[in-house]
């Protein structure tokens, strides 16, 4: 299923609930400030502890937390759900203040580079209707690779690999961001990020197998 509808019915099904307990507890706010306020024939009450009633509205609090949680990890593991099919691999490297990706599966080394100002903005090419599997790294500091159209955002550390999948279901070329402040030049680490039909994928690799700074 793709990123951006899972991403979508999430955030309405949390937005209704999350509207519906701001109105209620408004409401009850509302109520108690009418019908309890000080008045003629009206005393205050003594009591400090209601344990019971507080008790119901722990649980109810934990119970809408339980069904958030819940249901927001079941959304995401149907997203992730791994197609059968090999995916397509890309090695993503930051660095300050770019990326550079990296198609380990093409014949000859293939690497897509830039930096990042004025028109080097690389451009990450992927196939549609196929997983691709991206694996994320840092030459320096914390970044992280943000895709905001596809609703796509992961950490790239030092010294550790992070990866995830994603499989892109329409042709089109998308601006992707550093969403990490990394340093001086961070607001500058734009990126492309382009899905295209499978045969013209291929045709692609094979036309820049063996380059350094492969451009789309
Ligand atoms: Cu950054």
């Amino acid at each position: 299923m793709n990123r951006r509808q899972v991403f979508g019915e999430v955030l309405l099904v949390e937005t209704v609930i999350a509207g519906f307990v701001f109105v209620a507890v408004l409401g009850l706010l509302a109520f108690c400030l009418v019908r309890r306020r000080a008045g003629a024939g009206v005393s205050a009450s003594q009591r400090a502890e209601r344990p019971g009633l507080e008790g119901y509205y722990v649980a109810a609090l934990a119970s809408v937390a339980v069904l958030l949680v819940g249901y927001t990890a079941w959304q995401n593991h149907r997203e992730q759900d791994p197609k059968r099919e090999e995916p397509v691999r890309i090695d993503v490297s930051a660095f300050q203040w770019c990326w550079s990706f990296g198609y380990p599966q093409a014949e000859k080394p293939l690497q897509v580079s830039g930096a990042c100002r004025g028109k080097q903005q690389p451009t990450v090419v992927v196939p549609t209707g196929r997983p691709v599997t991206f694996t994320l790294t840092s030459k320096d500091v914390i970044h992280s690779l943000w895709v905001p159209e596809l609703r796509y955002k992961m950490d790239a550390f030092p010294d550790h690999r992070n990866t995830f999948t994603l499989t892109v279901d329409r042709e089109g070329r998308w601006k992707g961001r550093c969403a990490e402040f990394c340093g001086e030049r961070h607001s500058t680490m734009d990126f492309w990020f382009k899905a295209v039909s499978p045969e013209e994928y291929e045709q692609w690799v094979d036309a820049h197998a063996g380059a350094s700074t492969a451009r789309a």
